[in-house]
């Protein structure tokens, strides 16, 4: 594959309601898009990928300029400098910026973005290239925190009518035992999950202990992303399987987790991770131990949310992901919508992952589009 040029395009992506989390409150999302313009086997291809880097480094370490600032300055310098010395190929892209320390999620959004390219080139399915077994993925679906216990049961409750199939509510010190036991009362049972993005400290085991009545599928990131011990600690400590989010940035962290005992299952998302071809490989490292995992979430258009369902396909993921229709986050998506469909959203099955921004729609929503590598 031949390297033609890689464009960056920010996109303003109003949320139709705050999203509260232990970390901040989402009003919108500035997103980072990358187009890669490629030729394959002689045919001009545009590759699409979403970069999940936050606003701010509230969630991780990275957020949306750095993103851009380091893909300028080092990744996209480096992968075509490795496209100049032979033939590109999307395995070819993780080795290129290895010399680059973290940074996982700009090396994901342009491993992606090349890899759709290159399977759109050969005209193959992203979920196809991974290993899928599924045409459709069961569908849950992420509840921020409210201001109020009644708001939240309303909000669980639209969801549940709209057909989603697992719920997983936010939960921090103050916002946690009571609201789970509201949802638990109120909706019987339900799939239920919960999730602290790192809110709570060694410390808090006894209290998360007091989550244990409530039957939850899991509880998913309680401690400190570096703290492994902890949580192999507290799931020595608690009834409820422990989850881990952030603090699985690669296969091996996975495997060492296991090991430790620090998780009962595992949350894949692609931008945490470094791209799809390292989810894939948490994916198998997971299956081979009998560790569950699903697909998380980071507020994706259509573009992100496409390649997610490919990756929700493969057989190791056997509980629903955070992977919900466009319209749980936007108005107006920059894709067509994803829609739910009984409980499930279709895994997309055009080449590549599947799917393009409407036109009209991204010109509407553009802020700004740099050439990071100009058109050769
Ligand atoms: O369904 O896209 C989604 C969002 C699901 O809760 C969700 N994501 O901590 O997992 C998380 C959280 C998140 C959102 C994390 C935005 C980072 C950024």
């Amino acid at each position: 594959m031949n390297l033609v040029g890689v464009e960056a395009i920010r996109i303003a992506m109003p949320l139709v309601s705050p999203f509260r989390t232990s970390f901040g409150t989402e009003h919108a999302r500035d997103v980072l898009l990358l187009r890669v313009l490629a030729r394959v086997n002689g045919v001009d291809v545009v590759g699409w990928a979403e970069c999940v880097s936050g606003d701010d480094p509230y969630y991780s370490s990275e957020y949306v300029e750095a993103s851009l600032d380091v893909l300028r300055r080092y990744l996209v310098p480096a992968v075509a400098a490795a496209a100049a010395a032979g033939e590109l190929t999307p395995d070819a892209v993780a080795p290129a910026t290895d010399r680059v320390k973290g940074h996982r999620m700009s090396k994901a959004v342009l491993e992606t973005a090349i890899l759709d390219a290159w399977l759109r080139g050969h005209q193959v399915p992203l979920a196809r290239h991974l290993g899928a077994a599924r045409t459709a993925v069961p569908s849950g679906v992420s509840v921020g925190i409210m201001d109020s216990v009644p708001e939240l049961l309303a909000a669980v409750e639209g969801y549940l009518e709209a057909g989603y199939v697992r719920i997983k509510l936010k939960i921090e010190p103050g916002w946690d035992v009571e609201p789970v036991r509201a949802v638990r009362e109120r909706f019987g049972d339900i799939l239920l999950q919960v999730d602290a993005n790192t809110a709570y400290t060694r410390a808090d085991a006894a209290h998360l202990a007091r989550l244990d009545p409530f039957d939850l599928l899991l509880i998913e990131q309680p401690l400190d992303e570096e703290d492994i011990l902890g949580h192999a600690a507290l799931a020595r400590a608690v009834r409820t399987p422990i989850c881990l989010d952030e603090s699985i940035v690669s296969a091996r962290a996975a495997a060492d987790a296991i090991a430790l005992g620090a998780c009962h299952i595992v949350n894949i998302k692609p931008g945490r991770v470094g791209g799809y071809l390292e989810s894939r490989r948490i994916h198998d490292v997971c299956r081979a131990a009998g560790i569950p995992v699903w697909c998380g979430g980071m507020l994706e258009t259509g573009i992100g949310r496409a390649a997610n369902l490919a990756l929700a396909a493969l057989p190791g993921f056997t509980l629903p992901g955070d992977t919900s229709a466009s319209r749980r986050y936007y108005a107006r998506d920059v894709t067509t919508p994803f829609e739910l469909d009984g409980g499930t959203i279709a895994v997309p099955t055009g080449p590549g992952i599947g799917i393009d921004p409407l036109p009209e729609m991204l010109a509407e929503l553009t802020t700004s589009r740099t050439w990071l590598l100009p058109p050769s």
